[in-house]
């Protein structure tokens, strides 16, 4: 009837009605970092896909468990609480289905935080307990993904044929490295199930960041695009991490790795839950194509930017935008 106004309902915002299903991505390049060939075999994972995923990454498994635990008894506090613990996320603190302040949407809850070299500022919200299991989680969790990505930044710097062994992993090692980590969530839908539907969780979008470094529990979602512009699906594995290629180390390599891109869709049948550790350079540092990697003839693609310029571009921008492209020369 006339002056009855109609809202889009839950429905249309996140279920993704079922298109042409998914290839299974089964031969996902496994890394084994304490193999002889760990630094070619990284760089050529970074050519083909932006993409691999880590076995013998040293990262203790009980750690991981007791991080994914603590995050699992946050997600399940009330959701005043929530709020009241994390703040709502501005982009740090707790966010639900939000994500960023430009109108994307995703159906799931998160926890976003700034990792700065001072742990405890990491989370000012949970100053007071930050004696509790969650926080000492955290701090353990985040310095061994950090030093997991350096040590994969030292290997590309390697198979790259780069003779300074730390001319990538500088950036997430200075003090003043711009790094976050973010805990998801995709809580399950139960009335989809028996449904070929599935539900939007995270769109798709490349990382502005250097590099990401995710695990998840059990339970698949994680898609990524090949060259092709194609979509397959990442069978999960909650023993091994998995690296994403970030805008960032796109520039810094002239475009021989590829920033990929990546989305979440789940099936509403189980929770989802994922950490990731992105690491980024600090704010003034310049990003632009290594000397050391421009052949002779070999223009650089990208224009210098700092990192801060970047990330509040990106900011502003929508989730599946193409961020670099206005950093592109021509
Ligand atoms: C994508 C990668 C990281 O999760 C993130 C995201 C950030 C956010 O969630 O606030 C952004 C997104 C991400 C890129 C474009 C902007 C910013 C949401 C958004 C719409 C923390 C990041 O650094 O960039």
């Amino acid at each position: 009837t006339m002056g009855v106004l109609t809202s889009p309902s839950l429905e249309d915002i996140f279920l993704v009605k079922s298109s042409k299903p998914c290839a299974s991505f089964s031969n996902v390049p496994a890394i084994d970092i304490t193999a002889p060939t760990a630094a070619a075999d990284i760089v050529a994972a970074c050519i083909d896909f932006g993409f691999f995923k880590v076995t013998n990454h040293g990262v203790s498994k009980s750690l991981t468990a007791r991080l994914e635990a603590a995050a699992i008894d946050f997600f399940s506090l009330p959701e005043w609480e929530k709020l009241e613990k994390a703040g709502m996320a501005n982009p740090f603190g707790y966010g639900n289905k939000k994500i960023g302040c430009n109108g994307d949407v995703g159906w799931l809850e998160y926890l976003l935080l700034e990792v700065t070299s001072n742990p405890s500022l990491t989370i000012p919200f949970l100053k007071e307990s930050w004696a509790s299991s969650f926080c000492s989680a955290l701090k353990e969790y985040v310095s061994a993904t950090r030093k997991l990505a350096s040590e994969m930044l030292e290997l590309m710097a390697e198979g790259l044929g780069l003779e300074q062994r730390n001319v990538l992993s500088k950036f997430v090692n200075d003090e003043n490295s711009d790094s976050f980590f973010r805990l998801n969530h995709y809580p399950p839908w139960p009335m989809l199930q028996g449904s070929n539907n599935n539900l939007n969780g995270f769109g798709e979008h490349t990382d502005p960041q250097i590099i990401s470094v995710l695990r998840s529990n059990d339970s698949d979602g994680l898609q990524i695009a090949l060259k092709d512009g194609s979509w397959v699906l990442v069978p999960p594995d909650q023993d091994s991490f998995f690296v994403n290629v970030g805008d960032s180390l796109q520039v810094l390599t002239n475009g021989r790795f590829r920033s990929v891109r990546h989305r979440v869709v789940t099936n509403g049948r189980k929770s989802r839950f994922s950490m990731i550790y992105f690491g980024g350079p600090p704010l003034a540092a310049r990003i632009e194509p290594l000397p050391q990697l421009l052949g002779d003839q070999e223009q650089s693609r990208y224009r210098a930017f700092t990192w801060a310029q970047y990330k509040t571009a990106a900011f502003k921008s929508r989730l599946a935008d193409n961020r670099l492209v206005c950093f592109e020369n021509h």
